[in-house]
């Protein structure tokens, strides 16, 4: 029998979780995902030694082409209307419920929200419909076959090794995968690419060499519903090809794309496409052959057109080797730049994958005015499940708060529709739209380092399914998942998380300015860190004033790629958002902000205040700990104690710092050193 979360903490998945349903007798039908869920009701009854209860009824599980096959007209008739693609609807008739879809994924989104709200769902008297608000929901790993190049096993992970890969290859037991997978298919997710964006000599070889393994991951992964993608190296035919070149519009250059595609689906008829990651950080790209971002992705959309596959082609464009003495180069604009004049040049099975700000991943950024730009073209916005900035899984940082924000950010002003609605591709009618992000598991234990952290990943597939969730909602359902009837353990989590993600923001770079960060690492404070380096990421404080100036009228002009009204209330500093204002503005240390207070009290009270917030979270976690199964507790209370120290030194440098620089001391006296 396959092993359930044998080697590891099943996360929300608890088979406690699915007392409710495991009461009942569940029928399935299929044999596709379908299998699935039957195979995971047996594992289930296994492991709980608990047998369908006399009068607790039945749970049928069958497409609605089955149900239609098996006469069962009623049950069709009494089926919401709406249903999709993934989705699923349940049910009550004479037995119990029936959970029914269009398709066996459905089948299986079903089953898993049977887990999730278990009594409550199971005994519904009017028949419930959920289809998924994305059609793509993908999860990026950015694992490396190899754990001794300079990014480790897992670029950006910290929560150990990947699951996927060692020495080289792919791991042998996959009973590891089997558990992420399912993981990932309870809360939604339809598609995973399989490697690091930045594709190094090993992982290229994914698309050649180590093609069965591939091919036998996909089919872990189909079980579940989730489709297969790889990140590919657009040098790839040079590299595995031995031609001259990469030129997009060579021919020769095409017809290798094409062959080794073709071989691909050979090997794996429903295989997602390929992610990439070009011109980018070193990355190569069509740039080289002076092509355009166009050339490039329609070159592999070509290839992957006939199997059905898509692009995911990534806009994290920018000129990584700027000189910092130039004032008129600002990273920020670079995605709009390279991308907005091909709008309506990409293929219909290329997606753009835009990061959700225009930077990366800071802990507060605008939306990136890509997202709302571009009109004929699909698009996915990226976000960042694993804490490369917002602190290393060593730090509490709930973000589904964040997403959430960006998802509702009314971007293109006066059409109103919210990124969510592009993401969804119901603007312009993008069919392959939706959204992307980065994984934050490795094999650690608890899959994400800080066991807290799991709820990032939970978060990231519930909002992909349904952006329009409320993140407090978000966090209920996980505490009560993760930690079975424990209320009181609840309520201090509920508190300690929910406003986690601006704590953060509190004691770390201020006012939207971002990075202030370690070079390299991107952990802890180090105001000047980037400051005088090529990564076009800086602050400019002097002993007047801090801040990116980023007008039309006196900047870089990125306020200006924004829809109206957007562009003017950025541009304007009294209208610009607090949280923002360093972002647009470069500012006096005595401007008053919107708030009242001035720049440099600002900084000084939220980074005083960050900290007591992290000396009340530890306070109020070191009341519950001990309800806790001490090998989590432990693990959160020697993180926290981390992040507490950490949250300190960030105040003291940041707060000394610019006192040095300003000379102004603090209103209220606090110590700065
Ligand atoms: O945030 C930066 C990271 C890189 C990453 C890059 C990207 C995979 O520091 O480690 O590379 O973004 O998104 O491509």
């Amino acid at each position: 029998m396959d092993p359930y979360f044998a080697t590891s903490d099943p996360c929300w998945l608890r088979p406690e979780n699915a007392r409710a349903l495991l009461d009942r007798e569940v029928v399935v039908r299929g044999d596709g995902c379908a299998a699935t869920v039957r195979r995971d009701v047996d594992l289930l009854r296994a492991l709980t030694g608990l047998a369908p209860v006399a009068g607790r009824g039945r749970v049928l599980v069958a497409t609605v082409g089955d149900l239609t096959a098996e006469g069962d007209d009623d049950v069709v008739g009494r089926v919401p209307e709406g249903l999709t693609a993934d989705g699923y609807a349940v049910v009550p008739d004479d037995e119990g419920v029936v959970v029914t879809a269009l398709d066996e994924r459905g089948l299986l989104h079903g089953f898993y929200a049977l887990q999730r709200h278990g009594e409550q769902l199971l005994t519904t008297d009017v028949p419930v419909l959920d289809v998924p608000g994305n059609p793509v929901r993908m999860i990026n790993q950015w694992d490396n076959m190899r754990a001794d190049g300079p990014m480790g096993s897992v670029e950006r992970g910290y929560a150990g090794r990947s699951i996927f890969y060692a020495d080289g290859r792919v791991v042998a037991d996959r009973s590891r995968i089997r558990d992420y997978a399912r993981l990932l298919a309870s809360v939604g997710i339809n598609a995973l690419s399989l490697n690091n964006v930045n594709v190094h000599a090993d992982e290229s070889r994914l698309l050649t060499e180590h093609l069965a393994d591939v091919a036998d991951l996909a089919g872990i992964l189909r079980e579940y519903g989730i489709a297969a993608y790889l990140s590919v190296n657009f040098a790839a035919p040079i590299e595995l090809g031995g031609l001259a070149t990469a030129d997009p519009l060579a021919p020769d250059v095409a017809a290798w794309w094409r062959r080794t595609t073709d071989a691909v689906y050979e090997a794996i008829p429903d295989f997602g496409g390929y992610v990439v990651k070009a011109d980018s950080e070193n990355r190569p790209g069509p740039f080289s052959y002076g092509r355009d971002h166009a050339d490039g992705a329609n070159l592999l959309a070509a290839a992957l057109e006939p199997h059905g596959g898509r692009v995911f082609w990534r806009c994290f464009v920018y000129d990584h080797q700027q000189d910092w003495r130039d004032r008129s180069t600002d990273r920020a604009r670079a995605a709009y730049d390279h991308f907005m004049p091909l709008d309506g040049r990409f293929a219909d099975n290329v997606v753009l994958q835009v990061k959700m700000g225009p930077m990366d991943f800071q802990v507060r950024e605008p939306v990136s005015p890509l997202i709302g730009g571009l009109e004929r073209t699909n698009v996915a916005v990226e976000f960042q499940v694993t804490q490369e900035y917002t602190g290393h899984q060593k730090h509490v940082c709930y973000l589904v708060p964040q997403w959430r924000e960006v998802l509702d950010f009314p971007t293109r002003g006066d059409d109103g529709a919210p990124v969510r609605e592009i993401a969804a591709g119901r603007t312009f009618a993008r069919p392959v739209s939706g959204v992307c992000a980065v994984s934050n598991v490795g094999d650690d234990r608890t899959w994400t380092g800080h066991p807290l952290a799991q709820a990032n990943l939970y978060g990231f597939g519930r909002l992909a399914w349904d952006p329009t969730l409320a993140p407090d909602v978000v966090l209920d359902e996980w505490l009560a998942l993760t930690f079975p009837g424990a209320d009181e353990v609840h309520a201090a989590l509920r508190e300690i998380m929910a406003g986690s993600w601006l704590t953060y923001e509190r004691y770390t770079a201020p006012l939207g300015v971002g990075w202030m960060v370690n070079p390299g690492s991107h952990y802890g404070p180090s105001v000047d860190g980037y400051e005088y380096t090529a990564w076009g990421t800086y602050h400019f404080a002097d002993r007047d004033g801090v801040g990116v100036d980023r007008t039309v009228a006196t900047g870089t002009g990125f306020a200006g790629q924004y829809h109206e009204p957007w562009a003017s209330t950025y541009e304007d500093v009294t209208t610009c958002p607090t949280e923002l204002a360093l972002f647009f503005h470069h500012l006096p240390y005595d401007h008053t902000l919107r708030t009242g207070s001035t720049v440099i009290q600002h900084i000084y009270d939220t980074h005083f205040v960050g900290v007591e917030e992290v000396e009340a979270m530890v306070t109020r976690w070191q009341g519950v700990a001990h309800l806790v199964a001490a090998e989590v507790s432990d693990e959160v209370s020697r993180r926290m104690a981390e992040q507490l120290r950490s949250a300190r030194e960030w105040r003291d440098q940041i707060t000394t710092y610019f006192w040095r620089k300003s000379g102004v001391p603090d209103a209220h006296g606090r110590a700065i050193h």
